[in-house]
């Protein structure tokens, strides 16, 4: 059986594919926290992977590497650049050094929420799209893409991104409506990424069989995926709850709520007051 490294497992998306994977493979689950509940086919590691050492720790003798690991949402610059860019290369680094071949790289519909929503009808948003980050988290998941795209040109590693929608059991909002992933369609698509033999970069997009979806998701399909979850049956129960959007810029663009939000400032960066030390 293979042994998986998963970076960030305590997090949503984690805790979903320990549960989905568990009994297919050997999980070496790793965080910055511990986690609540630990089974016994699981291996917890304890990990800040924005440290060179515990990357390189953690991801010695494994098969493969689902690196979720990071900061999830739109955050402050220092917070992102730690977490997502110095950990992202930390974990690719520790790879290539320790001879992992294969990594999965759940990278964010965030990558390109700049779209707007009624693009589709003109452009096919695939997995060739330039991108179009809609804040600093989305510039560092396009930051992870390039660096596999690096990492599988020059050593020969094998990667495997996934622009991930919205995991949940269901989906929560009308934008999600669009961009839904149910646990098991993220599972299937990570297990293609583990599994496929002809993978050298791939980008594919974690949408389940969703009518409102805006990707031309062809490449997953070309490699196995076959979703089985669709947001649709829920469409109506979903859209009762909807509050008008007051935000025309949230409305128009994939990102939603991304696309306005600002960096939150931090405090050691502000110029000081007069006064104040
Ligand atoms: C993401 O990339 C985030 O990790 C997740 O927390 C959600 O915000 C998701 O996108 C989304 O767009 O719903």
């Amino acid at each position: 059986m293979k042994t998986i490294l998963i970076t960030g497992a305590a997090g949503d998306v984690g805790t979903h594919l320990r549960r989905e994977l568990a009994g297919k493979y050997l999980l070496r689950v790793s965080d910055l926290r511990a986690l609540k509940k630990i089974n016994e086919a699981e291996q917890f590691v304890r990990a800040d992977i924005s440290k060179f050492q515990d990357a390189l720790r953690i991801t010695k003798g494994v098969d493969a590497v689902v690196h979720l690991g990071g900061y999830s949402v739109e955050g402050p610059w220092d917070a992102i650049l730690n977490a997502n860019i110095i950990g992202c290369h930390n974990m690719f680094e520790a790879a290539r050094v320790t001879g992992v071949k294969r990594i999965i790289f759940p990278s964010s519909n965030h990558a390109t929420g700049f779209y707007r929503r009624d693009e589709r009808a003109k452009h096919r948003i695939d997995h060739r799209v330039y991108p179009k980050p809609d804040g600093r988290y989305g510039v560092s998941k396009v930051f992870g893409e390039a660096l596999g795209s690096l990492y599988a040109d020059k050593y020969g590693m094998q990667v495997f991104c996934i622009r991930i929608g919205n995991v949940n059991p269901e989906p929560i909002d009308k934008r999600r409506l669009s961009i839904w992933c149910s646990p098991r369609d993220i599972a299937q698509l990570v297990t293609i990424g583990i599994e496929h033999p002809k993978i050298h970069f791939e980008i594919v997009y974690g949408v389940s069989r969703n009518k409102r979806s805006w990707y031309d998701n062809s490449n997953a399909h070309r490699l196995g995926y076959r979703p089985q979850d669709k947001s649709e049956p829920y469409a109506d129960k979903v859209l009762e709850r909807e509050k008008p959007d007051a935000n025309p810029i949230m409305e128009m663009y994939q990102g939603g709520t991304f696309t306005v939000l600002e960096e939150v400032p931090n405090p050691a960066r502000l110029p000081k007051k007069k006064g104040r030390t």
